[in-house]
């Protein structure tokens, strides 16, 4: 057995092709593209499609510079220093087949809490043409029903008072764009790739509220210097698990302390408003149109919900992973019927889609066998995910006056969720920041279901619905006495 290799560009001449089948020189490649927060999701996603730009398309001018800023960031960040920035993108198909890509787009990497000044100088030079994010929903400190920013959160106030030491993405993006003003370069795009509605617009409505109050002369320059795309995001990626880097290990000899793996499907969609200009992005596939909102309602509410569903329903079942939801007929069914009679009929726009086979293909990839999507990744931050996910749905068919059924019977179970305990009295850690407050109040519903909505600003709107909340506790009193896999069979039969 030869010595095993350590995943670095040093070592990149002894890989074998199929894995890094490389055109490119890498030192040719310049920055153009710095993006904060190196997810999983953006290694198999943007830093993907970059790749695949730069090795098939000979783009160099937008290589990734990565920047992390939370203290849980420090990993991922300490480890694509010592792997050069190369990683490994495992895609598993439900056929079982794996095929293995060393990514090679991220170019530099930033750690904030170690060094914030050198990440500000670095971002506020003009080669960088656009900065996205993933940051996940709770990073854009939205409040849950009005989804407006919460200039109250103690982490933006914190930065507010101290600015040269930021920790949120706005007290940075602040400091970035000062220097560009002050030392008269250009401004740039923002680019929002997270789930959440209308990324672009809520990602600058949320920096301007932050700049109004902090640095106010900053904001005539940010209004005729920058840029926020809308987006939609799509590809479902999964917590890396030692098995994953053991089996590429076995496989190729090559050691990558953090590959990621995801499914073969992938999606973007981008409007098409970049201030700086941007990569020929249409070369890969990714697709450019004026409104995005009907393609990113129609990903939130059946792919993003169709997932919370199945995790909140089969973690009370004791089930540990999506697929193994998604093909117990009993879950699955539900899940088709909420789709077909409360999502679909509420979304609007939706000439240029056929959600019929959307709803199909959704579901298809849910019942990948392979990838092993965990529901504990799916249900953390819950209390960030449903109001964007299925709320919408829920206030849509209440406006309408159509069917509600299925929306409120996921809200009760999202209750019992709280608990903490499965049917099979097996306890399941809850991993939410509103958690505290939410297991509180659904040990509360025990004696009266409606201080789980009332307790909390959660429901705002939701609560001012009767017919919502007779509902509620309906379901949620008939769950208190039957498993959710009875709950499941009745709601299917017509006879809850
Ligand atoms: C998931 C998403 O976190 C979640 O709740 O639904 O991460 C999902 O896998 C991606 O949005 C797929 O594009």
């Amino acid at each position: 057995m030869p010595n095993l290799l350590y995943l670095n560009t040093e070592n990149t001449n002894s890989l074998p092709n199929s894995i890094l089948k490389s055109n490119v020189d890498r030192d040719k490649i310049k920055t153009g593209i710095a993006h904060i927060g190196l997810s999983n999701f953006h290694r198999a996603h943007q830093a993907y499609y970059m790749h695949e730009l730069i090795e098939q398309h000979q783009e160099l001018n937008f290589g990734i510079c990565g920047i992390d800023l939370l203290e849980s960031d420090r990993k991922i960040y300490n480890i694509l220093k010592d792997q050069d920035g190369l990683y490994t993108l495992i895609t598993k198909k439900a056929n079982g087949t794996i095929d293995y890509k060393i990514i090679s787009s991220i170019i530099e990497y930033f750690y904030g809490p170690e060094n914030p000044l050198a990440a500000i100088e670095r971002l506020a030079r003009p080669d960088i043409k656009i900065i996205s994010l993933t940051i996940a929903e709770d990073g854009y400190h939205l409040n849950e029903t009005t989804g407006e920013f919460n200039l109250t959160h103690p982490q933006v106030k914190e930065d507010s008072l101290s600015k040269f030491n930021p920790k949120t993405v706005f007290g940075y993006l602040t400091q970035i764009f000062n220097l560009r003003k002050e030392r008269g370069l250009p401004g740039c795009t923002i680019l929002s790739c997270d789930n959440i509605q209308a990324n672009g617009d809520t990602v600058k409505k949320s920096f301007f509220n932050y700049v109004e109050k902090t640095t106010p002369s900053l904001l005539p320059w940010l209004q005729e210097n920058t840029s926020f795309p809308n987006s939609m995001v799509d590809r479902i990626t999964t917590v890396t698990s030692a098995k994953d880097i053991e089996l590429f290990k076995d496989t190729y000899n090559i050691y990558d302390q953090w590959p990621v793996v995801s499914e073969p499907f992938s999606k973007w969609i981008i409007e098409d408003n970049f201030i700086s200009g941007k990569p020929d992005w249409e070369k890969v596939d990714i697709q450019f149109v004026k409104d995005i909102e009907p393609f990113e309602n129609a990903k939130l509410r059946i792919l993003n919900a169709g997932h919370s569903i199945l995790g909140i329903l089969g973690t009370l079942n004791g089930y540990k992973y999506v697929h193994e939801v998604a093909n117990d007929e009993d879950f699955i069914f539900f899940l088709e019927h909420y789709i077909k009679t409360e999502v679909i009929p509420s979304l609007q726009n939706t000439e240029q889609q056929n959600l019929k086979a959307y709803k199909k293909e959704v579901i298809d990839r849910f019942k990948n066998p392979h990838i092993n999507d965990s529901l504990s990744r799916i249900c953390k931050e819950s209390s960030s995910k449903i109001p964007i996910f299925v709320f919408p749905t829920l206030l849509k068919q209440l406006s309408n006056q159509e069917s509600i059924a299925h929306a409120t019977f996921v809200m009760a179970a999202w209750c019992k969720y709280y608990d903490g305990v499965d049917d099979y009295g097996k306890t399941f850690d809850i991993t939410d920041n509103l958690s505290n407050q939410l297991i509180r109040t659904a040990a509360l519903s025990q004696q009266n279901p409606q201080l789980f909505l009332e307790n909390n600003s959660l429901f705002k709107d939701l609560v001012h619905h009767d017919r919502f909340k007779e509902r509620f506790e309906y379901y949620l009193s008939k769950l208190r006495s039957l498993s959710i896999k009875e709950g499941l069979v009745l709601m299917n039969t017509g006879k809850l």
